[in-house]
């Protein structure tokens, strides 16, 4: 397969002035009948004429109307054309039904629906499937079924056909079309500027119970973009479709977002406050890209954080608006550390814009999307609020319709505000988390902090430079009393000093305050002080980052047979009795890291991390807590006990969100006692997988795991949690069994890729079951990737990065991985995707 690099980039020879696209639909043999016209780009060297295609009959293609015989290879067809402006018109076929990749056109559950990014449209027609091609698309839809949608407005529709017209000019990759029996739910909005915008969300027949939370979602993120960015939405209609079988989580196809349809139903029986969360952050993800990545779009796909790195900083910022600035910090770096920085310390480590890519799919990464939200970040933290504003207003005002690249990004926030950004720019080139050891010293009422970066090698970059580093920075007296409020240091070089005078005694410092960086900072910092931080800081980030701290020393105290630090307990007692401190604050300092996370730690520090011995050492420490809070632990449980209707806001999930994280440690010295009484009385998802969890984290939980799926045998989201739930939580010795036993159960639908993810991805996510020193979880994985690699690649390279970490094993694990992984890419007719990945981790 071939490299493609950024370096390489050409414009295409031809400018779009419009797209036709008449669809005849049928599961074998659907029709697609296509006119464009073409015109020389004045402003593009000449070149050949390529079409992408693939998967496609070609019944017949004509030139200003005269037929023509294209050359046609497996990627696409070349044609001479005429020197000027000329229409292409083409008839093919291709078949939905046996389209198994979810990619281009495909049947899902009797539903004709699309998925076009990032390389789908040429599995749909022959065209110039990149997304610097923009054009206007009318789109007819030819078939019996009820309801038939495409991108922009509707236009005529009658008996057994529907046509609708997107004036926007836009790339290939946002072309949606949907046709079933699909049932909706109608709303409606006014922009400020008074448009009347009709709403509608589709779903199958039987979910319309589920539609309220997105529709909700879908009009607070429109009056949000208006007030945070000035963004009005552009068309008559904004419909999204509730699809079952589907890659990802969503799809931002110009005025017709599909969704998979776990990131868009939810009701209070059958979904939970976690879901409720994602439904909301999902809708406002896509409903985002209306401008940052419709309006304006991507150059090519090296680009492709341009519009995922600011759509998720937005989605970001609008969670926080909703749901607390806090609790969403802490989640992100949850997120960054659980992660992006494996992915960064690891063999599929890029940079947040790559310089090649064999199969773009794969680039669909938390690096991508959540380091390059985090560069954002960085810009704003740097430029302040109105520097951002400035900058964003400029984007839209001077890219408005446009392709754009970093390089145009980064100008528009040179230009406005009038700072370099060369440095700056390394962010986007550079792979790899950069580490910052900070050192103290103190004299004569002078406090000096010096820092140090490194970035460490990464695949194909063994030496780095350094990077602009916004180090938030606060000081507190011994007392508590913040004495230095919150203040961006910039750090620019390797190593480099930052002196505080006049101050009457040795502060204690709270560095990176809202995790102002994707960093890893180092410091040996005093005994007590994360106690004191615990017990003081006003930034809520670095409180629980103290938290963090005392919490990173029991697991490691556990690890090494030590004592846990007997002031740990109390110190964090006292912030859980803090009435100052809302629930949700409360409830994200009783989250101990992920194992992950303990496992780079130790492999930061040279040892080779042991994923059962963390596994224990976690329990161990849970264990200890659970004791340590026992008397703390009920009413903090009973607080989360909520009377009346379920509510989804803020103040309710804090509190319930405080109650389970109680229960989970309570279920470990009561017996479950507490946890089967809220199962059997819960009246709300959130609170009867909240039992359920905590039960089966216990090693209890059979006869309610029974209940459950009898309760909810019909519910497909509600049974993916049934499968994921007891595959995440078995004890390490008996997850990998029962995993295999839950791909023979009768519900278990490979080709769906929840239900995959649910088991599967499950496994995955339960280190100790799953990296068994047997072996066996690597090859039940093995076997099910090399199995779906041939319906779905692309599902199936996604899921391979669960072997991304082996090399930080033990020699007898890498072994057992790296047969495995010369297992897979020795499969026959292996996919690109697939063997790219595989490709990558062996190095
Ligand atoms: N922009 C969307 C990405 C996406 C996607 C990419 C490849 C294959 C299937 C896909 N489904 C959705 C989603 C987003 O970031 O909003
Ligand atoms: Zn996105």
């Amino acid at each position: 397969p071939r490299t493609i690099y950024l370096k390489d980039y050409t414009p295409f020879p031809w400018v779009i002035d419009g797209v036709d696209l008449t669809f005849a639909l049928a599961p074998r043999g659907t029709r697609v009948t296509s006119r464009i016209r073409f015109r020389p780009d004045p402003d593009a060297p000449p070149g050949p004429f390529f079409l992408h295609g693939e998967d496609l009959r070609l019944i017949e293609a004509r030139i200003d109307g005269q037929p023509v015989t294209p050359t046609v290879t497996p990627e696409g067809l070349t044609c001479d054309v005429p020197t000027g402006p000329f229409t292409w018109e083409a008839v093919v076929e291709n078949d939905p039904e046996l389209n198994t990749r979810l990619e281009g056109l495909y049947l899902s559950k009797g539903m004709y629906c699309t998925q076009c990014e990032a390389e789908g449209f040429r599995r749909i027609t022959y065209y110039p499937d990149r997304p610097d091609v923009m054009a206007v698309f009318t789109v007819r839809i030819e078939s019996d079924l009820p309801v038939l949608l495409s991108n922009g407005n509707p236009e005529e529709s009658g008996p057994g056909f529907a046509t609708w017209h997107d004036p926007w000019p836009k790339p290939a990759y946002l072309f949606a079309l949907v046709a079933g029996d699909l049932v909706a739910l109608h709303d409606s909005f006014t922009t400020r500027s008074g448009r009347h915008v009709d709403l509608g969300l589709w779903v199958r027949p039987g979910d319309e119970g589920k539609c309220a939370w997105g529709m909700e979602s879908l009009k607070a993120s429109m009056r949000w973009d208006e007030e945070a960015y000035g963004r009005e939405y552009d068309l008559d209609v904004f419909n999204i479709v509730a699809v079952d079988d589907f890659n990802m989580g969503a799809m931002e196809n110009k005025g017709l977002n599909i969704f998979n349809s776990s990131a868009i139903l939810a009701s209070p029986d059958t979904a939970t406050d976690a879901d409720y969360e994602r439904v909301e952050r999902i809708v406002a993800h896509e409903y985002f890209h209306n401008w940052t990545g419709n309006r304006i779009t991507c150059r090519d796909w090296f680009q492709l954080s341009l519009k995922e790195g600011l759509t998720v900083f937005r989605d970001q910022q609008f969670t926080g608006d909703m749901r607390g600035h806090g609790v969403k910090r802490i989640g992100d770096a949850v997120l960054l550390r659980g992660r992006q920085f494996r992915e960064d310390n690891g063999p599929l480590a890029h940079p947040v814009r790559p310089e090649s890519f064999v199969e773009i799919n794969n680039f669909y990464t938390v690096t991508i999307y959540e380091k390059g939200a985090e560069v954002i970040g960085m810009l704003k933290r740097l430029v302040g609020d109105d520097g951002y504003r400035r900058a964003l207003d400029l984007y839209f005002d001077r890219h408005d319709g446009q392709a754009a690249t970093v390089e145009d990004w980064l100008k528009v926030f040179e230009d406005a505000t009038g700072r370099d950004l060369a440095q700056f720019k390394l962010w986007y080139s550079q792979a790899g988390t950069p580490r910052v050891k900070v050192e103290e010293s103190w004299e004569d009422g002078r406090y000096r902090l010096d820092m140090t970066q490194t970035i460490p090698p990464t695949p194909g970059q063994p030496d780095k430079q350094p990077m602009v580093i916004p180090v938030a920075l606060g000081l507190l007296n011994p007392n508590g009393d913040e004495v230095l409020p919150t203040t961006v240091l910039e750090l620019t070089g390797g190593q480099q000093s930052f002196t505080f005078d006049n101050l009457s005694a040795r502060p204690v410092p709270s560095i990176l305050r809202g995790f102002s960086a994707p960093v890893i900072l180092e410091r040996d910092a005093p005994e007590g002080e994360a106690a004191f931080l615990l017990a003081h800081d006003t930034d809520q980030f670095n409180r629980w980052e103290a938290a963090q701290t005392l919490a990173r020393r029991a697991i490691r105290a556990r690890l090494d047979g030590q004592a846990i630090d007997a002031s740990w307990v109390p110190s964090l007692a006292a912030a859980l009795r803090d009435d100052a401190l809302a629930p949700a604050d409360r409830a994200a300092l009783l989250g101990l890291p992920s194992e992950e996370e303990t496992a780079q730690a130790l492999w930061d520090d040279k040892r080779i991390p042991d994923p059962t011995a963390i596994h224990h050492a976690h329990e161990a420490v849970r264990d200890h807590l659970a004791q340590g809070l026992r008397d703390l632990l009920p009413q903090l449980h009973d607080g989360g006990r909520m009377p009346g209707p379920y509510s989804p806001d803020a103040k309710s999930v804090g509190r319930r969100s405080l109650g389970n994280a109680a229960l989970r440690l309570l279920s470990r010295t009561d017996d479950g006692v507490r946890a089967a009484a809220q199962f059997a009385e819960a009246a709300d998802m959130t609170q009867s997988v909240a039992a359920l969890g905590a039960l089966l984290a216990v090693g209890r939980g059979e006869e309610q795991l029974r209940a459950f799926h009898d309760r909810w045998a019909q519910d497909r989201l509600v049974l993916d949690k049934w499968f994921s739930l007891q595959v995440g939580l078995a004890r390490p010795e008996a997850a990998v069994a029962l995993a295999q036993r839950l791909t023979q159960h009768p519900d278990f639908d490979w080709k769906n890729p929840n239900r995959f993810r649910a088991v599967l991805g499950a496994l995955a996510s339960n280190p100790a079951g799953f990296h068994d020193a047997s072996g066996a979880g690597y090859r039940l994985l093995a076997d099910w990737l090399i199995r779906l690699d041939g319906a779905n690649p692309l599902s199936a390279a996604r899921m391979s990065t669960a072997f991304d970490s082996w090399r930080r094993l033990d020699v007898d694990r890498q072994a057992l991985i790296q047969s495995e992984l010369g297992r897979i890419q020795a499969a026959p007719g292996l996919s690109r995707d697939l063997s790219e990945m595989v490709g990558r981790m062996i190095g």
